[in-house]
């Protein structure tokens, strides 16, 4: 994962993001370091009277929404207005996202929003996205799919646990394996063929799904759309 981002810089774009919240709206609430912000500072706007309900993307984000007081639903329950979700690696409305592990939930939830803002620091901004893409698989299926990822020219890593005793395993039980194919020139048609493999149970490619994306830097924020 793309981490060379400054605190600062996060922070910039999460609350760029948070200032989008409305009364009364349903909000998605993405993972990671830089939707923290968001998160927080959602919870601030809650604590000043905001009545807005959230729905979490991860474990993570549920924890940090039900301490910073977010009355949180499910989305089984409601109808997302605004999401605000980070990424690993942002060109144009194309995203790369899972280095948290999180894309499979991430992707219903941000789909499903009638906005979707990417919130990211400068060190994530590319001209084309070539970072691995993050692949949640079926324990049974991580080699079938490992092998018909080298078909389709990626080469795909199992994703350790930061202890490296073990792989990580995902909110939804799964593996997760990281697929480096370079650059990806046409990631609508990589999407398609990842997401076509059997075991496959989501891919980290978010295709044309971001509406805004506010880069942060320690000088402000840019919001580009
Ligand atoms: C989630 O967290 C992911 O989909 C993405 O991989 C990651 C971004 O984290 P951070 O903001 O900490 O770089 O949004």
């Amino acid at each position: 994962m793309k981490q060379g981002g400054s605190d600062a810089a996060k922070r910039a774009a999460g609350e760029s993001a948070a200032e989008a919240v409305e009364d009364g709206m349903v909000v998605g609430l993405g993972t990671g370091s830089t939707t923290a912000h968001a998160i927080r500072a959602i919870g601030r706007q809650v604590d000043a009277g905001l009545d807005i309900v959230g729905v979490p993307t991860s474990f993570q984000s549920r924890e940090l929404a039900r301490e910073a007081g977010i009355p949180l639903a499910d989305l089984d329950e409601v109808s997302v207005d605004l999401a605000i979700d980070g990424a690993d690696e942002v060109a144009g409305g194309d995203l790369i996202k899972g280095g948290g592990a999180a894309h499979a939930r991430e992707k219903i939830v941000d789909a499903s929003a009638d906005r979707l803002l990417v919130v990211a620091d400068p060190t994530k901004e590319a001209e084309t996205l070539s970072h691995p893409v993050p692949v949640e698989v079926l324990s049974a299926a991580r080699t079938t799919v490992a092998e018909s990822v080298r078909e389709l020219g990626g080469e795909p890593t199992l994703r350790q646990a930061e202890r490296k005793d073990g792989p990580v395993v995902t909110d939804n039980g799964n593996l997760v394996l990281d697929c480096a194919f370079g650059d990806i020139d046409e990631p609508a048609a990589l999407g398609r063929d990842l997401a076509s493999l059997p075991g496959v149970v989501e891919h980290g490619l978010f295709v044309g799904l971001a509406d805004e994306v506010h880069v942060g830097s320690e000088e402000g924020v840019t919001v580009r759309e």
